[in-house]
């Protein structure tokens, strides 16, 4: 699937319907800080989110500390959020619950 740039009604409606994710100042992109009971789920997780967003051909910035591991979604082929970084992000949270 082909990125598209969100509208900003897409792009409010999206985080609304998103859990934890929020805006990053400055920079139109979106982000969110998932916690895991140790260093091994987090990287466990992290393992299984590069598999599927391998598949999607989109991928995250992303910082682990122990078991903390901070999200930025964005679309760099549109110099903003895009449909990829909405599907990314349910697909993050779905293997994270
Ligand atoms: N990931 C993200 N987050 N944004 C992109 O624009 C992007 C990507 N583009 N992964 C893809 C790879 C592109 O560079 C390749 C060539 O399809």
């Amino acid at each position: 699937m082909s990125a598209q740039k969100l509208t900003d009604a897409e792009r409010e409606s999206a985080l609304t319907e998103l859990d934890g994710w929020s805006l990053v100042d400055g920079r139109d992109a979106m982000t969110k800080t998932f916690t895991f009971k140790n260093f091994n789920q987090a990287f466990g997780w992290m393992s299984r989110v590069a598999m599927a967003a391998e598949k999607m051909d989109h991928h995250p910035e992303w910082f682990n500390v122990y078991r903390t591991v901070e999200v930025t979604l964005a679309t760099h082929d549109v110099g903003g959020l895009s449909n990829l970084d909405i599907e990314l992000a349910k697909k993050m949270d779905k293997m994270a619950a």
